[in-house]
């Protein structure tokens, strides 16, 4: 077990202790990220006390320790996974060889980019969601937030440390520049598309976790492959954390669907609003905007930087140890779904160029799970509506569908038609201002929830659902 030093200024399992320059250069960017948090963290957040998990150390009990903090003083660290002695790179063309501990001078500037795009989404996401504290549907769900905040910024934690350790003076430089990029800024906007976007609303909040949350554990799973050994050490840990996150999503889904139905059964009716829930349609069109955002994080179908990445042994595909194949995909071939004149329609291509909607798949695999779920409930309560995807083409912005124009159910269709629709299909200005009116302002009374979405079926760790989640400053 390698347990986490607390009595250090930065927390770690890293023996920073034992590096006095990378420590001295960490403790210099702290303050810079502790400033960062102050403007751009949760607002109106400083003081108050939240019930949160911090690790202690990385082994299976170890991680998960509960305790009231004040959020400017949540311990962030520097957690790895512990070393898998002799573990052997498992792709590419350095397959077989043992794993690195230091970056070669090759696939430094590769590598460096990886973790630049990996890291820049961290604080994004923590900027997307800073004003959604204000407007909580309980202390249950802004305890979540919390925890997810706080964790999203210890993964800017985990890249930085990569930064600082392995990649000199640049390193350093991305490092300081992750803090200076804004979500939605327009002259220094987040790497990402969907990073830039505003979690406007609770609704969006659940949404977020459950699609793009996902995003993070399929890219985190395929550089936990990576044959960069601190940097697969680290994603392994930050996998652990990330899994959370998609549990506040699905079950923040869940309940809102289990309100919905509950208040369409007790008023016989479709119209929900009326009572202060939300109904499917708008349910259905933010989930259409989420799942095609999301989609495009996984950059292009055919990819020579993906290639390149799996054929340097730099990222993975998920699960990659558990495929049965060569593991180096030069002679290999996957099938792709494209735009065919008149029809969308599978194409072989080469494996090694479509890892990107390899992955995509893989994803898209996990979330049906979810959705299966969602209808689940609507079935126990006898709701005849069914939550479906998207067609995997709509209102796409990144990769080969992003110059056509697609409906939901995958019709091909001009500019003209698809904008006489959009309000069918996206979520409406109508939405959100329903959204802004259902959620006009925090509700902090331990136990008691906002009228659109249904209590937790249990608390975290244990305790009533009522418990006193956040101890409001
Ligand atoms: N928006 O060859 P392509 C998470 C760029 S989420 C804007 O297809 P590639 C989290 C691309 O950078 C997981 N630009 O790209 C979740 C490239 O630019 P350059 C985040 C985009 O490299 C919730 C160009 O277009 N981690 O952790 O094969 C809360 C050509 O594209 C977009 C990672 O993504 C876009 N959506 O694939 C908190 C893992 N997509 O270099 C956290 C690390 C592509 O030609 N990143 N572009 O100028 C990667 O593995 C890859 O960079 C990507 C893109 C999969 C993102």
């Amino acid at each position: 077990m390698s347990s986490v030093d607390y009595s250090a200024r930065i927390p770690n399992n890293v023996h920073l202790s034992d590096n006095r320059r990378l420590r001295r250069a960490l403790e210099a960017w702290q303050p810079a990220f502790l400033k960062w948090w102050q403007e751009m963290g949760p607002m109106e957040s400083g003081n108050h006390e939240v019930y949160l998990r911090t690790a202690v150390s990385v082994d299976r009990q170890g991680w998960a320790n509960f305790g009231f903090t004040r959020l400017p003083e949540y311990r962030w660290g520097i957690f790895l996974a512990d070393q898998e002695p002799d573990r052997k790179i498992a792709f590419g063309e350095h397959k077989g060889d043992s794993v690195w501990q230091e970056v070669p001078g090759e696939y430094r500037a590769a590598l460096r980019r990886l973790i630049v795009i990996q890291g820049d989404t961290e604080p994004a996401s923590v900027e997307q969601q800073r004003h959604l504290g204000l407007t909580c549907p309980s202390l249950y769900d802004l305890r979540n937030l919390f925890q997810v905040n706080v964790e999203e910024a210890r993964h800017l934690w985990a890249m930085t440390y990569l930064l600082h350790a392995y990649f000199g003076r640049d390193g350093r430089e991305q490092a300081d520049e992750l803090l200076v990029r804004r979500s939605g800024d327009p002259d220094k906007p987040r790497i990402l598309g969907a990073f830039n976007e505003r979690t406007s609303d609770w609704l969006s909040f659940y949404m977020f976790t459950f699609f793009t949350d996902r995003d993070g554990k399929f890219q985190l799973c395929s550089l936990a492959e990576s044959a960069f050994d601190p940097l697969a050490r680290t994603c392994r840990f930050m996998l652990t954390e990330e899994a959370h996150h998609m549990f506040i999503g699905i079950t923040g889904l869940s309940r809102i669907v289990e309100r919905t139905c509950e208040v369409m059964r007790e008023h016989q009716t479709d119209d929900v609003r009326e009572f202060g829930a939300i109904d499917l349609e708008m349910f259905q069109r933010h989930l259409n905007f989420h799942c095609s955002v999301t989609l495009d994080l996984f950059g292009a179908e055919e990819s020579t930087n993906a290639a390149l990445s799996y054929a340097t042994s730099l990222k993975g595909r998920f699960q990659e140890t558990k495929l049965d194949d060569d593991h180096r995909l030069n002679h290999s071939t996957y099938p792709v779904l494209q735009w065919q004149d008149t029809r969308f329609e599978n194409r072989e291509l080469p494996a090694l160029n479509t890892l990107n909607e390899r992955l995509r798949e893989d994803y898209v695999a996990d979330v049906n799970e979810g959705i299966a779920r969602l209808n689940g409930i609507l079935k126990k309560h006898g709701v005849d509506f069914h939550i479906k995807l998207p067609h995997r083409a709509f209102n796409r912005k990144v990769g080969s569908f992003a110059d056509l124009h697609v409906s939901p159910d995958g019709k091909v269709m001009s500019e003209q038609e698809w904008s006489r629709h959009q309000h069918e299909w996206l979520p409406t200005e109508e939405d959100k201002e329903y959204l802004r009116s259902l959620m006009p302002k925090a509700i902090t009374v331990p136990g008691r929830f906002a009228s659109w979405i249904a209590p937790p079926s249990r608390g975290i760790n244990d305790k009533p659902i009522e418990f006193e989640y956040v101890r409001l400053g």
